[in-house]
């Protein structure tokens, strides 16, 4: 089971791969699935400029062609859940700074609803309060953010997503939430045994 999750993911990286042209800029997100991307990238021999989500990177280029990065959870109306990791506020500003922003997932990701936990990032400045006005939320047991936030995870309902992601957005001291729309999404990779399959959103 494990050794096919993983061969998924490197079949849905694959695909990804193949769809990056010479000269790109190209926003490289985190994870076990975004691993795989770069031997892929590598074996191409392109000339890419590359910026990733990592800590060590400070700076998201102005404009970026294509941003590949992978998931938590994928509806079928392409809302998804990030931050598994950790690194979801600076993923959505590299997924929102690319003119294209494509998913790769193994077959385990793809959830007909969404359900917590959901990923948060908080200001450490009145912490106690914005847990208090969030309510069901848990505080994730490790470090910061690069950019000082606290990682906590909302573990209420999910409801509609977007009426969530509204609320989030509206409560002082949430940096960012792990909710990433459809409005996103151009393009989803899901591994699914030997094959992939390929998801055009209307983004795209
Ligand atoms: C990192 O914060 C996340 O958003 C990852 O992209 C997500 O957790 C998927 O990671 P895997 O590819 O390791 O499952």
């Amino acid at each position: 089971m494990a050794a096919e999750v993983e061969n998924e993911k490197r079949l849905a990286a694959e695909a990804a791969a193949e769809i990056v042209q010479n000269g790109m800029r190209v926003g490289l997100g985190t994870g076990s699935t975004v691993a795989y991307l770069l031997p892929a990238l590598a074996r191409r021999r392109l000339s890419l400029r590359c910026v990733a989500t990592s800590p060590e990177t400070a700076q998201v280029a102005q404009t970026l062609g294509l941003t590949i990065d992978g998931a938590d959870q994928i509806t079928p109306e392409g809302w998804l859940i990030k931050g598994g990791g950790a690194a979801h506020t600076r993923e959505k500003v590299v997924a929102v700074t690319a003119t294209q922003f494509v998913v790769i997932a193994d077959s385990t990701k793809p959830v007909a609803a969404l359900r917590a936990p959901v990923p948060l990032e908080l200001l450490s400045f009145g912490l106690e309060s914005t847990l208090r006005r969030l309510g069901t939320v848990s505080l994730r047991d490790v470090k910061r953010s690069p950019d000082g936030g606290v990682i906590a995870d909302f573990t209420g309902e999910v409801g509609d997503p977007g009426a969530l992601a509204a609320m989030l957005e509206a409560t002082p001291g949430v940096v960012d939430h792990g909710l990433f729309g459809p409005e996103l999404v151009s393009t989803i990779f899901v591994g699914r045994g030997a094959s992939v399959q390929r998801i055009d959103l209307p983004s795209a």
